[in-house]
């Protein structure tokens, strides 16, 4: 059983968040520490620790992430300029909280990814 990290607590609201959306299957929430005018995560209600846990089974919740994603970056208003959706995986991803999870990011123009 993989070990449940911060992220169990904040979708079960036994602590609190600045949370977005929640639905059977994920969850959202504003990231603690913004690294854009608009940072949100968006994570799978279900412990996956990373992206290399997935499986066939997750295929509906790891498209709910994406429809959730889309609705609410209208709902931001930062659909029409553009945003980054990012996953990290492991220590080399610069992967911190082993629940996995999207990062919204948007709301200015964002630099070069790759470093
Ligand atoms: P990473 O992809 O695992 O590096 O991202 C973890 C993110 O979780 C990072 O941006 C943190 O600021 C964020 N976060 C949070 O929003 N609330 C928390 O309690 C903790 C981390 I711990």
């Amino acid at each position: 059983m993989a070990e449940e990290t911060i992220f169990s607590k904040i979708i079960r609201k036994e602590i609190p968040s600045d949370m977005l959306y929640q639905d059977e299957l994920v969850t959202a929430f504003r990231d603690i520490s913004p690294k854009a005018p608009e940072h949100v995560l968006i994570i799978p209600n279900k412990l996956i620790p990373t992206v290399n846990d997935v499986t066939e089974d997750d295929e509906k919740v790891l498209g709910r992430l994406f429809t959730v994603a889309a609705k609410l970056a209208k709902e931001l208003g930062i659909a029409e300029d553009g945003y980054r959706l990012i996953m990290n995986c492991n220590q080399y991803g610069g992967q911190e909280v082993y629940h996995i999870h999207m990062h919204l990011l948007g709301g200015k123009r964002l630099g070069p990814m790759l470093a």
